[in-house]
């Protein structure tokens, strides 16, 4: 009797609720989600591949976005692809890690035409309408190199004359020039430095082992070299390994590599005393990347510029708590 009694409840309830027409809760529909075209610059370097992680860890479906990311592979016209096939796809906003600042003006007209918020992260754009951006989050690249050529001057500050050896960055990306142009001032500043050799890494290991051993080679005698400027880390392992198989010492006694980013494995570099600083470069933008598009999806006006806080570390920085804290 009482499974009739149950049964007849049941269908009871059941009528109710069809004719009430409640239904059940509704799943966020798909169509909800906030759709981002992310053109990213490639995965030249472990900083590259901490920022990489960083925004997809934020832009998930979970936290109510739909990311459609284009790895660029370091080729800016594949970025132009990108953001094109993202203006077609109609969707929320562009977020773009411009690989260097020239040739934007067209593309972002586009997207600006679109309707299409464009929100730069890292480097910067060098475009005639301020307008076409909606918002920028990175780093203060001149600010970074003043650190390191701060540091040059206070440890060199008796020399009679420092010998230094630059290898930059992807030429004309905004790291590379902000960099570089710090040295270039402290250059003017300082007349017992000489600028011995300037050379074209990339950012990555692998070309800056190519150029430093070039330039080591076929001579008579090695050169004098009192310090070597690396725009990022990948950047100083090469020239480490280049040095050392010619014969050079790197770290206290030696060489002095300064090197950008302070990626994990530098503050090894650096606690081995093979790096004499690394200067901070922060990757993990996309929790600032996710705040500007809140701020837009409210209604209100992000901030123009953000700019992450950043440090610098000497191997008397590192302890293995610092290590242990490190998230990239
Ligand atoms: C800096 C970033 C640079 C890093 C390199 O914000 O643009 O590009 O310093 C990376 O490691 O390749």
């Amino acid at each position: 009797m009482k499974r009739k009694a149950a049964a007849l409840l049941m269908l009871l309830l059941y009528t109710v609720f069809v004719f009430a027409g409640c239904s059940k809760p509704e799943e966020p529909k798909k169509d909800d989600l906030i759709v981002i075209g992310m053109s990213q610059v490639g995965a030249e370097s472990d900083w590259r591949q901490a920022d990489t992680a960083s925004m997809k860890s934020v832009f998930t479906e979970a936290n109510g976005y739909r990311l459609l990311f284009e790895d660029a592979r370091q080729d800016q016209e594949n970025q132009f692809v990108a953001i094109r096939r993202f203006i077609q796809q109609k969707v929320d906003y562009i977020v773009v890690m411009p690989i260097t600042e020239d040739g934007w003006d067209a593309v972002l007209k586009e997207a600006k035409d679109a309707g299409i918020p464009v929100i730069l992260v890292d480097r910067m754009v060098n475009v005639k309408d301020d307008n076409l951006i909606t918002a920028h989050v990175g780093s203060d690249f001149y600010a970074e190199g003043k650190k390191a050529t701060d540091w040059m001057k206070k440890k060199y500050a008796s020399a009679e004359e420092l010998n230094i050896v630059h290898i930059q960055g992807t030429k004309g990306s905004t790291a590379q020039i902000g960099r570089t142009s710090a040295l270039d001032d402290a250059l003017k500043a300082n007349n017992t430095w000489k600028l011995q050799a300037r050379m074209d890494g990339d950012f990555t290991e692998a070309k800056t082992y190519e150029v430093m051993k070039e330039y080591l080679s076929n001579r008579e005698t090695l050169p004098k070299i009192d310090v070597v400027y690396c725009e990022n880390d990948n950047s100083a392992y090469g020239a480490i390994k280049a040095l050392e198989s010619f014969g050079y010492t790197c770290g206290r006694n030696g060489v002095s590599i300064i090197s950008f980013d302070a990626t994990y494995n530098a503050l090894v570099y650096c606690q081995k005393g093979k790096i004499a600083l690394t200067v901070e470069c922060n990757p993990l933008l996309g929790p600032l990347v996710e705040s500007v598009i809140r701020t837009i999806e409210e209604g209100k006006v992000p901030e123009k510029n953000r700019y992450v806080e950043e440090s610098a570390f000497t191997p008397e920085d590192i302890t293995e708590e610092l290590l242990s804290s490190r998230k990239y």
